[in-house]
Order: structure tokens, then sequence, then C-alpha cells
């Protein structure tokens, strides 16, 4: 009986002490410890068998994050060696896709195994989270055998850079958060009412005039901010040249993430508006909004050639700069009551024979779609962009819900799963009375605590298994509205971006709340280390909240 006890108590003790060690965050497919571990030192050499893909960039990336975390510079050998290794091999495994990798670790080296950059990059994420944090000369890591691959292949974030504008390096910052936890594809919101972004050449007042608007940050964010005065200097705001962009791209294509721009239209862009009054229905001169604006009447023009003139030529640049499959043209949210009573739009309606307001934008949509699809691009747009008739090959952004994302899966277009109940990470995370401001709960605000984005599945009961093949993933949007600083953005991100990361990650079956908590509290100090900010009272925040 004391032998089994003592055995016991042996085991619980090595099993949680594992479990310390091996926190990987979104759990891996199959993950099976072995006897004994490798020690990493400074003679421990990186070796790329064979060159049919680059595997110098991720080996460089792999060096560079090892010496961030540990202050351990490793170097690359030209030729293979016997005993503490890191060796990175391309294979041609099916079962393993496009971003799956195998790692074998064991006492005299390591191996990591892939068909792509891409998944040697996965397995070095899974690597560093098997490194330390903090300034030693040599550390170990537990045998494991690894298989990993990922559920779906669209996991992403959307960053909300209008509202509020960040700097160059806080969205560098923001794109190594979601290498770290294997997302791949971010959202860039580079449009909207308060501010536009992005430069563009043949445009340059919407950097000029639109990127600026007059600083009422002592006021609360609502549409209740006193509105600019005409003359007024426009103080808050900037933007991304197109140097700067191309090294974003850059800098996230290292790390595996595609930027899908998002530029909004035909709603969603005073901004634009402001600096060429010609893009609207009515044509008058408006001034960059100071805050919150609903409903959103001050649209595009949907009957004005020229609009189109200037949305393809901004798309032009927009293509030349990312080289993204996709382009997010926005599509929310727009109040068309102008359209309802401008001679151009109803003159569009009577020649292209539109019976509703809806099929005119729905007209306007298609027209984008044909631009994008001419330049080898495919367009994805929030659910909207259902209404009137779906563009032939669009792919839909589902937010208001999954509703839309069942009903696009069930018109076979491609979907991505972004609901505000599970996955705005904008909205409050713990109780609203001592957590940071957020949307109003009395407003359009809502609870989403790290446990509700945690139970989210992407793929709805109501889809049949061919249905299901339509879902491509899952995304979080931050949506900044009432986040200023780089310091409030990771405290509403961290942790909730590693649930996002697992449902996007992660085979259902191995989906687990008691264990995906404790990675994640291993996982938070981890981030704190690295000099991220994060949320804690979200850790211990129940699934509904009674106010
Ligand atoms: C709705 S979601 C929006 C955004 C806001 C967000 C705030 C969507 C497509 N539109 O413009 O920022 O709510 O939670």
């Amino acid at each position: 009986m004391k032998v089994v006890l003592v055995f016991l108590l042996f085991f619980v003790c090595e099993s949680s002490h594992a479990q310390e060690k091996v926190s990987i965050i979104p759990r891996p497919l199959k993950i099976e410890t072995n006897n004994g571990h490798i020690e990493i030192n400074a003679g421990t050499k990186v070796f790329l068998k064979g060159s049919s893909i680059k595997l110098d960039a991720p080996a460089k990336y792999l060096i560079q994050s090892l010496e961030k975390q540990t202050g351990i510079r490793l170097e690359i050998s030209s030729n293979s060696v016997s005993r503490n290794f890191i060796q990175f091999e391309q294979i041609n495994d099916s079962s393993l896709g496009e971003e799956g990798y195998n790692m074998e670790i064991k006492s005299e080296g390591i191996t990591l195994k892939a068909n792509t950059s891409k998944g040697i990059s996965y397995g070095i994420q899974t690597l560093l989270q098997l490194s330390p944090i903090s300034k030693i000369t040599s550390f170990e890591v537990p045998a494991l055998t690894i298989e990993d691959k990922p559920r779906f292949k669209w996991r992403g974030a959307l960053l909300d850079c209008s509202r509020h504008f960040y700097s160059v390096e806080t969205v560098k910052k923001f794109i190594d958060l979601m290498a770290m936890y294997k997302l791949n594809t971010l959202q860039w919101h580079l449009v909207d009412n308060p501010g536009w972004r992005i430069e563009i050449k043949k445009y340059p007042k919407l950097t000029k005039i639109g990127a600026w608007r007059v600083d009422r940050g002592n006021e609360p964010w609502s549409e209740n901010r006193t509105p600019a005065k005409e003359g007024e200097k426009a103080t808050y705001g900037g933007f991304y040249t197109q140097d700067q962009i191309r090294d974003i791209v850059r800098y996230a294509s290292e790390r595996a993430i595609t930027i899908v721009p998002e530029i909004e239209m035909p709603s969603h862009v005073m901004s634009a508006i402001a600096s060429y009054p010609y893009l609207s229905c009515k044509q008058k001169h408006i001034l960059v909004p100071t805050g919150a604006i609903w409903p959103i009447t001050e649209n595009y023009c949907a009957g004005n050639d020229s609009v189109f003139q200037f949305l393809e030529d901004v798309l032009t640049e927009v293509i030349d700069l990312f080289p993204s499959k996709y382009i997010h043209i926005g599509g929310d949210e727009a109040n068309l009551s102008n359209w309802k009573i401008c001679p151009k739009c109803l003159a569009r309606m009577k020649t292209e024979k539109l019976d509703s307001i809806a099929q005119l934008q729905s007209y306007f949509i298609k027209r984008i779609e044909k631009f994008l699809v001419s330049k080898g691009r495919k367009l994805i747009g929030w659910e909207e962009i259902l209404e009137g008739g779906l563009s032939p090959e669009a792919t839909v952004t589902s937010y208001k819900g999954i509703k839309g994302g069942i009903e696009a899966a069930k018109l076979k277009h491609d979907v991505v799963m972004a609901p505000c109940d599970f996955l705005y990470f904008d909205m409050f995370q713990a109780d609203p009375k001592t957590e940071p401001i957020a949307p109003p709960q009395d407003s359009w605000g809502l609870y989403v605590p790290l446990i509700k984005a945690y139970s989210f599945d992407p793929v709805p009961a109501e889809l049949n298994t061919k249905e299901s093949k339509y879902i491509l993933g899952v995304q979080a949007s931050l949506w900044t509205e009432y986040i200023p600083t780089p310091e409030h953005l990771e405290y509403m991100a961290i942790p909730r971006i590693f649930a996002v990361s697992e449902i996007g990650w992660t085979m259902k079956e191995n989906k687990n709340w008691e264990d995906f908590l404790s990675r994640t509290n291993v996982n938070v100090l981890r981030m704190q280390k690295l000099g991220y900010n994060y949320c804690k009272t979200t850790l211990t925040a129940p699934l509904t909240f009674s106010k």
C-alpha cells in the first residue's frame, strides 16, 4: 500500500512538473512524452538539411528569437552534426499539408520536418514555447515526439488602426504575438471614418487630410464627442507610408503571416470623403469625424463612375503593396438613405435594371469584385455583401453572429467566422465595474470573457459535412474605439488571443477548457516576461455576467 502511494505521489509530481514545462498553445495534434531531454547551449548547431525550400529565413528567426529569450546565440553549421543539433528538413508528406510539421526531440538532437517553410516556422514556435524566457547559458528541453497541423487554414486577427493609430513598432509587436500563437492572417483595418491610414500616391489628400482628426481624446468615445470646427487644427492621427507597409508585409511574411488589407467601402469612409468630397452623393465638404458616427449616411456614391475610377486606382496601389490573395473591402453597416435620393444612384438603378437599394449595393460590390478578379485577387467582405445577391466568388466574414456564415456556406461561399459575441476582443472581458472602459453594455457592448471565446466552435451544427468545408476558419477582432494605447491593446488581446489560436488550430476533440486554462496561466507569464501587458481578471471571469 505504502509503495503504491509513494509511486502515485511520484507520478503526480512528475506529471505536474512535465505539464509546467510543456504548456504549448495551441495544443498540438499529437504529443508524446519520452524519457530524457536535450540540453541546448551555445554549442548547439542549427543544420539545414537539403535546400529545396528556403529554410535560412526560419533558421535566422529561430536564432534571433532564442537569443532574445535566453541570451544563447546558436550558430548555423554547414555540415551535419551527430550531437547537440537542431536540424530542419523538407519532406514530402501529404498528411502534414501546407502548415503541418513533425518534431522529434531526443537527447542527441532535435529534428524538425515539414513540407514547407511555413510548417518549419510553426515547429520553431513550438520549440520556442518549450524554451525558457530568462538569461541563462543552457536549458533542457524534454524528449518529445510531436506531430502537428492546424484544423483551419484561416486563423486571423483584425487590428483596427483607424479609430486609433498605432506605430510601426506596435504593429510589429502585434504581429510577433500572432506568430507566437500560430495565427496566420492579419486583417489590417486601414480605412474608417475617423482616419485613412494608408498612403496612396495618386490621392495624396487621403493622408494629408483624411489621416488627421481634431483631438477629442479627453472626451469618451461616442457620438457625443464635440464635432470638429471648421479651421480647428487636426492633430490626432497618422498613416503608414508605402515603404513602411512594404516593411511590415515583409516582417509578417517572415513570421508566416499574410496581411489582408481592409479597404472599406461603400461606408465607413468619411475620412476619404473629407479628403475628396466628390466621392459622396451630396459632394459636400465634411470634416474627419472626431468620434463615433451612427448611422453612417455619408458614403461613396454608387452612381458616379469617378468613384469607381478612384477605387480602382486605390486598389491598384493596394494590390501592389500586399501580395495577399484576398483583399477585404469591408461592406458593413452602410446606411444607404442618401442613395435613395441621389439622382446619379437612381439613374444607375435604371440603366442596370436594379429594383432595390440592396441590389445597388450588390452591384457596387460585384463591380469591385470583377476588378479584383481581373487583377488575380479574391474579394472578401463583411456579411452585408450577402444583401441583394452575393458576388460570384466572394468570401464572407460573418460577424453579427454565425447566421451570415451559415447562409454563405449553404450558398457555397467560403466563410471566415468572426462572431462578435465570441470573438470581439474590444468587448469587456471581466466585470465592467472594474475593467477599463469598453463598448457600453447598454448600447452595442457585449461581454466576452476568455472562457466564452474559448467555447466557440467555427463549424455550426446547421452545416452538413460538405457545407462545413466552406468554413475557412476564424478571426478575432480588435476594434479600437476604446483602445488608445499599445498597452491597452495588449491588455485586450492577451490572453483572449490564445483562445482564437486554439480554436483555429487544435482539433475539436483535443480542446479542453481546464487544460487550456492551465497552459494559459503559464503563457501569460511568458508574455509578461517578453514585455507584453495582459489581463488577469479574465482568467477567472465567469461565462455569463449578471449586472
Ligand atoms: C461593428 S464589426 C463594426 C466596427 C466597430 C465594432 C465595434 C463591423 C464589421 N463593424 O466598425 O468597430 O462594431 O465593436
